[in-house]
């Protein structure tokens, strides 16, 4: 990959007509009626997960969720292009990226309702938990690619982090250790146009895709709002890490459409002109009309669709509410993988304390 920043990647227009780009749309040969269907149930019902855990946040049912809504294609596209055994360092906001990878829907509110100290078994989806430290898993992800390299693994990591995490130190080392060691990673940037209330073009006056090719690393950037251009780019760039080529950067450039989180209140810091505009891109309409186009949507499907979102949401939404409350002495639990003498002196002082309250109540009866 050559330094393709100057303009995004595109094989499908907002109308949902085809772009001619022979390079990349060969990344997608393979991707028929049947996997376009696929991909696009996968952006309603991720769409679908987004709105029924906000709904439950409202109904205080979740303490705070990270809401997805714009960034679909960003994240379906990308983790169609990945191999079960590639392994995904995850932010906070990846919900269609776990879900695609085989989370349980019905487990994936468990950190945000605060009744799991993390969401799923990383091991069983090869995908971590969500990372709160913005730009952490930058380097989480390039030591685990050096890693995985020197034992001869032939696998692709991947990042993900938002436009703001490229202004952490964090992601600095990522990107410098990445190329000097050749780690196999993909740092796949969502630039979704704000981080929290600063937008992007504070945040990085050039498109933050340069900053990578700085580093020595090839960079493109793709529309992320078009999730066959996406897939397309995501394949070139893990293919790339799996022959032992090294480091890639994808800027995605998409939009939150929502709130950062369900603690922020959007309408303080920036236009709804904005927001409109960026409804006119919206990823989902996008493959639909390609769909319609092409003659690959009708009611049929369209309900089957509708049905199957139907069905994770409701298997999410009595996951969250039937998850049981943890004992509190399990905070102890998973500190250190073996046992600890002073994790073991906490416990056993932290017993001792919850046993003296129900002393207290038994002398009172
Ligand atoms: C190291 C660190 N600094 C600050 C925060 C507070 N914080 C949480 S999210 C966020 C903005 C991140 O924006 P961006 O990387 O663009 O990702 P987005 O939330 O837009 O997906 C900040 C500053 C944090 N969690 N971690």
């Amino acid at each position: 990959m050559a330094d393709k920043t100057a303009f995004p990647v595109q094989l499908v227009q907002p109308d949902g007509r085809r772009v001619h780009r022979p390079d990349y749309a060969a990344l997608i040969a393979d991707v028929g009626p049947d996997q376009l269907r696929a991909l696009y149930q996968d952006l309603v019902v991720v769409r679908r997960i987004d709105t029924e855990a906000t709904a439950l946040q409202r109904q205080g049912q979740l303490g705070i969720w990270a809401p997805l809504l714009g960034q679909e294609a960003a994240q379906v596209g990308s983790v169609h292009a990945l191999n079960p055994d590639d392994y995904i360092f995850t932010s906070y906001r990846e919900h269609a990226v776990a879900y695609c990878r085989g989370v349980d829907p019905a487990v994936m509110t468990r950190m945000w309702r605060g009744c799991a100290y993390s969401g799923w078994d990383p091991a069983t989806v090869n995908m971590t938990n969500p990372a709160i430290v913005v730009g952490a898993q930058g380097l989480h992800a390039t030591g685990y690619a050096m890693g995985v390299h020197l034992d001869g693994a032939e696998i692709a990591t991947i990042a993900y982090f938002g436009d703001g995490a490229t202004s952490q130190g964090d992601l600095s080392e990522a990107l410098g250790f990445a190329t000097s060691f050749n780690a196999p990673v993909v740092f796949f940037c969502q630039n979704n146009q704000w981080a929290i209330s600063e937008p992007v073009q504070l945040q990085s006056p050039a498109p933050i895709a340069r900053r990578a090719v700085g580093y020595g690393m090839p960079a493109v950037q793709v529309d992320g709002n078009d999730v066959l251009a996406v897939l397309a780019v995501t394949r070139q760039a893990a293919r790339r890490a799996r022959e032992g080529a090294g480091p890639s950067f994808i800027e995605a450039i998409t939009y939150r459409m929502g709130p950062h989180t369900t603690a922020d209140d959007p309408s303080r810091y920036r236009a709804a002109a904005e927001i409109e505009m960026w409804k006119a891109r919206d990823p989902i309409d996008r493959l639909r009309r390609l769909l319609e186009r092409e003659r690959l949507f009708d009611d049929e499907f369209d309900s089957r669709v509708r049905a199957r979102a139907d069905e994770v949401a409701a298997r999410l939404r009595t996951g969250t509410l039937e998850a049981p409350d943890p004992g509190p002495e399990e905070l102890f639990e998973h500190v250190y993988a073996a046992a600890h003498p002073l994790i073991d002196e906490e416990r056993a002082t932290y017993d001792a304390y919850l046993k003296s309250l129900t002393a207290g109540e038994e002398a009172l009866t």
